[in-house]
C-alpha cells in the first residue's frame, strides 16, 4: 500500500506526480520531491518559488525541508536565492552533509557545487509577485507541504515555500524547522504544517502530530487536537493566532488534516484511490463553537 497527501488544491499536481512514482513502485522520497517540483515550478502559485512573494526588500529568498522517516535525517534550506527547486538543496543537505540546515549564501554556495542548476532570482520573479510586494495587503502564506509512505513503509515528508508576503528580510519561517514545519519517523507517522511560520513554531505543530498518533490517535485526531490546542495556548497565553493547519499520515498511510481556520484543502492520493482535492473545515472547540481564524492573515506593512 503506498499512500500520499499535501497541502492546498494547487498540490493536486503534486499528488499526481507523486501518485506516479508511487504507483510504479519507487521511493517516498522520491515521490515528495517530484510532486514538490511540480508546485515550485508553477508560477501561478504566489507562494513557493517561481511566482512566490518576495521579502520587504523586494527579494525572493525561500525556504525547504525533507525529513527521511527510514532515518531521521533532515535536511533543510533557509532564504536560498535564485533556485527554482530549493527542495532539491534540502535534500543535498540532507544526504550529502552532515549538517542539518544550512541558510542564505552557505546555501547556496554548496548548491553549485552540488550541480544544482541555478536560474538566478530575477527569472523567478513574477511580474504578479513584484505587483504583490509594490501593493503589500498582507495577506497571503500557503506552503507545499507533501507526505509520502512508499510500499516499503518507508515515510517522508517535504516542505517549500517563499513564506508569507511582506516578511523581513531574513526571516525564517516554520517551513524548514524540523519538528515545526515536518516531522517523519516510519513506522509512526509524517506531519506538515501550513499557516503563519511563528504560530505554528511556538507550538512545534509538527512533532506533536507525530507524537500524538504514536500514542495511538487517528491522524484526523492528532491534526485536530494540535491545532484545537496550539490555537488555544496561544490565546491563554495572551496572543492572537493566525491561520495554523496541519495534514498527516499514519505508518497505515491513513491520512488526517485540520485548520483553525476557512478555506483550507489537501490533494491526497492512494494505491486505491485517484488523486483528488478534499476541504477540510475548522476544528471545533470542547464547547462546540467554530474556533476559526477569521481576521487578515500575515503581516501588515
Ligand atoms: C511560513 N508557514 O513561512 C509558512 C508559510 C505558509 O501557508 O505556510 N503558508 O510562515
Amino acid at each position: 500500500m503506498w499512500s500520499f497527501i499535501s497541502t492546498w488544491p494547487f498540490s493536486l499536481q503534486a499528488a499526481q506526480a507523486g501518485a506516479a512514482v508511487l504507483a510504479a513502485g519507487g521511493d517516498a522520497a522520491d515521490a515528495v520531491v517530484a510532486g514538490i517540483h511540480t508546485v515550485e515550478s508553477d508560477p501561478a502559485v504566489e507562494s513557493v518559488s517561481r511566482g512566490g512573494f518576495l521579502n520587504e526588500k523586494g527579494e525572493l529568498a525561500l525556504d525547504a525541508a525533507i525529513m527521511d522517516g527510514n532515518t531521521l535525517r533532515t535536511g533543510a534550506v533557509c532564504a536560498v536565492r535564485g533556485f527554482e527547486h530549493p527542495v532539491d538543496i534540502a535534500r543535498a543537505v540532507m544526504e550529502h552533509t552532515r549538517h542539518n540546515i544550512l541558510v542564505a549564501e552557505g546555501a547556496e554556495e554548496f548548491a553549485r557545487k552540488m550541480g544544482i542548476p541555478e536560474a538566478g532570482m530575477e527569472a523567478l520573479i513574477t511580474e504578479d509577485a513584484r505587483k504583490a510586494w509594490e501593493n503589500v495587503t498582507g495577506a497571503g502564506h500557503d506552503t507545499i507541504g507533501a507526505i509520502a509512505l512508499d510500499e516499503t513503509g518507508k515515510l517522508v515528508v517535504a516542505t517549500s515555500t517563499s513564506g508569507a508576503n511582506g516578511r523581513m528580510a531574513g526571516r525564517v519561517g516554520d517551513s524548514p524547522l524540523i519538528g515545526s514545519g515536518f516531522y517523519a519517523e516510519s513506522g509512526v507517522g509524517a506531519a506538515a504544517a501550513t499557516g503563519l511560520g511563528e504560530d505554528i513554531m511556538r507550538t512545534c505543530c509538527s512533532f506533536r502530530c507525530v507524537d500524538l498518533m504514536r500514542a495511538g490517535l487517528s491522524p484526523t485526531a492528532a491534526a485536530e487536537t494540535v491545532v484545537r490546542t496550539a490555537h488555544e495556548a496561544i490565546v491563554r497565553h495572551g496572543g492572537k493566532p493566525d491561520c495554523i493547519a496541519l495534514v498527516c499520515m499514519n505508518a497505515a498511510g491513513e491520512r488526517g488534516a485540520a485548520c483553525n481556520h476557512k478555506e483550507f484543502w489537501y490533494a491526497a492520493a492512494d494505491s486505491s484511490t485517484a488523486p483528488a482535492v478534499t476541504e477540510v473545515f475548522p476544528v471545533l472547540d470542547k464547547d462546540g463553537e467554530n474556533k476559526f481564524f477569521d481576521g487578515v492573515s500575515g503581516y501588515e506593512r
